[in-house]
């Protein structure tokens, strides 16, 4: 936005009702800004107006023209089914339209912007606090899942090139490792080694996928908790941050949706103590997720389930540390050195994890 534009003035080329009151940053999304928009009247809605990141998705237009896509087919869905309360799809995103008739306002930076409703007496968590909400997680990302299943996938743009392929981002890690100063690189420690000691068992499910043994589906690709809305009484009313839905396998977002949702920590938690796999969150999670999937799911697509969770925890720590060792160049940080504590606390989760390995392929491979 340049100094003489502001969201108010963004907010104005909307076409919807409602006029601007106050406007303030909102969330804690690491990618976007993110602004809650008030209107005056209380009888007109309030607004989310989102800045789309142009340095990590390319095509905005394409990107929203996906949500368009897929939030049409859901609510489609809903209807056809009178699907009001299933869980996740209480409330569905709506794009609104601007004056132009896009989707977006674009503003003399060339940053695109776009708007949905804001959804009221509803909250976020990063964090999960008991195992019921675990359950609507796992219910509301099934559901995704579920209800897309007949969505023509290949319809869908790329946002980003190889977001969750491990063998690419393995390449730009090492990449990264080559070119790092010396000081980061220090920093970085043993964590790298144990990294590299793990990419064959991690790379399984994307070698699976190349060789056509998994169906693409439509995928959200961001499952983490606070990507999804709950009401005050915690329940799953609505699936947020629609901007990574690509074809993808079930494996990414049932695993990294556990990333957060089986993590008794914060993702970026400064106490590695407070961090472990949490098993009960990951059963509610698990039993919630196969009750809208398991008849959806392939043989092949549920025997490699209990990877998932390793395999996104894996990429997350690969991700945050290519991060760290390239200066800080793509997640918002809040201190120095915040990407190498996030580097720690999801290394930490992955050998929580490790030590909960049986218990975890045996509980999923109970419902088979
Ligand atoms: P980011 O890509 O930056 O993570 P999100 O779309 O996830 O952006 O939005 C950030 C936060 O804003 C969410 O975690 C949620 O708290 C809030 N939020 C986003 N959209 C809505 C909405 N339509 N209604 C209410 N809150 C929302
Ligand atoms: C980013 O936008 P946000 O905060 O929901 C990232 C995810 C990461 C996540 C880690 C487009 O998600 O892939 O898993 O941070 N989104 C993008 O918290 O890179
Ligand atoms: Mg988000």
């Amino acid at each position: 936005m340049s100094s003489s534009e502001t969201v108010q003035d963004i907010f104005s080329q909307f076409n919807v009702t409602g006029t601007y009151q106050a406007a303030r940053v909102y969330g804690s999304g690491h990618i976007n800004d993110t602004y809650l928009i008030q209107t005056s009247d209380p009888a007109n809605p309030d607004y989310i107006l989102r800045k789309i990141n142009k340095y990590v998705f390319k095509n905005p237009p394409a990107l929203l023209n996906n949500i368009a896509m897929v939030t049409d087919h859901l609510r489609y869905k809903k209807e056809q089914h009178h699907l009001e309360d299933e869980t996740g799809l209480n409330q569905i995103l709506k794009l609104l339209p601007a004056f132009s008739g896009n989707y977006y306002v674009m503003d003399k930076n060339e940053d695109y912007w776009s708007l949905l409703y804001f959804i009221p007496d509803s909250k976020t968590l990063d964090v999960v606090e008991n195992d019921d909400q675990a359950m609507e997680g796992g219910k509301a990302f099934g559901n995704f899942i579920r209800y897309l299943r007949d969505f023509p996938v290949k319809e869908l743009h790329i946002s980003i090139p190889h977001f969750h392929d491990l063998e690419k981002r393995l390449e730009w890690f090492d990449q990264a490792i080559k070119e790092a100063p010396k000081d980061r690189l220090d920093r970085a420690g043993d964590m790298i080694s144990y990294l590299e000691d793990r990419t064959e068992k991690m790379t399984s499910i994307g070698i699976a996928g190349r060789k056509g043994l998994l169906p693409l589906r439509v995928t959200h690709n961001d499952t983490k908790f606070n990507n999804l809305l709950l009401n005050q009484s915690d329940k799953a009313i609505c699936i947020l941050d629609l901007d990574t839905v690509m074809p993808g396998y079930v494996h990414y977002d049932y695993g990294d949706a556990l990333r957060t949702i089986a993590n008794t920590g914060e993702e970026d938690d400064k106490d590695l103590n407070n961090i472990r796999f949490n098993l009960a969150c990951f059963k509610a999670f698990t039993r919630g997720y196969f009750n809208r999937t398991l008849d959806v799911l392939t043989e092949k697509e549920k025997k490699l389930l209990p990877l998932a969770p390793f395999m996104m925890t894996y990429e997350q720590t690969i991700r945050f540390l290519t991060d760290y060792l390239q200066g800080d160049i793509y997640y918002k940080t809040d201190y120095p050195g915040h990407n190498l504590q996030r580097t720690k606390a999801q290394l930490t989760l992955y050998k929580s994890m490790e030590s909960a390995e049986n218990e975890i392929r045996s509980y999923i491979y109970s419902f088979m």
